[in-house]
């Protein structure tokens, strides 16, 4: 019997609800979600299994112009996305201007058929709507264009038939059971993440990095150990706040949330370290995962 399989790459500006688009189409939570952009730092695969077909779709950071390292290899890995896919997504949201050409730029070379996505039309209105869906069939020529809401799951099962639609035929790439390439440790370290974008201001959040150091599995309890990095002692007080107030609403959030994900018990304890300019040194990005 025949069988499709293919890479299906999730790419746009910072914000435009990628992330969100990603956890809509596979049914669960796997990419962390925040208002503030560069929340998504890896790209991160998202796999859809089926009897007869396997979807791989790939989330990934959005594109902007790289200031440090750390952006160079996230726009590194959207590359890497773009070459791979068999398909590629492209998530705007109602708003963007697309005055400027970063995105459409990196498409340039790819010869994946493109199907754009004007997102968050929960906030707009039919004639704005229908403007947006008339530039982009002019502007891009894609093969499809979408008005979605993927944070009200509108037209996501529209996309879901477009993707099986234009699928390859090819056999799975992943075991048939696979739901992402991440493991337990990976997902443990972004839900800290999503909190520290969530409860700090201004540089804190991109300042930070989270490690896990240890993962200890059990039948009822995960004991799980996790540094975050920071960039200066300043960053480090403010992480940690008054009597640590800061730092254990941090703790108890990301505790509640890796409780829903991982189905356990959760004993989470976390420290604070400064590397001066992290962001900026290869040696250190290698080490927290980044290529
Ligand atoms: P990403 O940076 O492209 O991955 O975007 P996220 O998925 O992290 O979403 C950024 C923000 O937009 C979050 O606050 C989301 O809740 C919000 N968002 C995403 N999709 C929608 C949508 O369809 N409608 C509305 N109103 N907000 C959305
Ligand atoms: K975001
Ligand atoms: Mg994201």
């Amino acid at each position: 019997m025949s069988h499709q399989a293919g890479f299906v790459s999730i790419i746009g500006k910072p914000n435009a609800g990628k992330s969100t688009l990603m956890n809509a189409l596979v049914g669960e939570n796997m990419s962390i979600i925040t208002p503030k952009a560069q929340t998504t730092r890896h790209r991160i695969l998202g796999i859809v299994n089926d009897e007869n077909y396997q979807i791989v779709f790939s989330d990934t950071p959005g594109v902007i112009k790289p200031h440090y390292a750390l952006h160079e290899s996230m726009m590194h890995q959207v590359d890497g996305s773009i070459v791979d896919a068999d398909l590629i997504l492209l998530v705007t949201d109602i708003y963007e201007e697309y005055d400027e050409a970063d995105v459409l730029k990196k498409l340039e070379g790819s010869l994946a058929p493109i199907a754009v996505l004007i997102n968050k039309i929960d906030q707009s209105d039919e004639e704005t709507v229908k403007k947006k869906v008339e530039f982009w069939q002019e502007k891009l020529k894609p093969k499809a264009v979408f008005a979605i809401s993927a944070l009200l799951g509108h037209n996501i099962k529209a996309i879901m038939d477009f993707v099986i639609e234009n699928l390859p035929e090819h056999p799975a790439y992943y075991e048939k059971d696979a739901l992402t390439d991440r493991n337990d440790r990976f997902f443990a370290s972004e839900m800290i993440r999503a909190q520290i974008f969530k409860q700090y201001k201004k540089e804190i959040p991109y300042s930070s990095e989270v490690i896990v150091t240890a993962f200890v599995e059990g039948e009822t309890l995960h004991r799980i150990s996790a540094e975050i990095i920071v960039e200066r002692d300043s960053q480090k007080n403010i992480l940690i706040g008054q009597g640590g107030k800061m730092l254990k609403i941090v703790g108890t959030y990301a505790r509640r949330d890796m409780e829903d994900f991982f189905q356990r018990k959760v004993f989470l304890e976390m420290f604070v370290k400064v590397i001066p300019d992290w962001r900026s040194k290869k040696n250190y990005l290698k080490k927290f995962g980044y290529e």
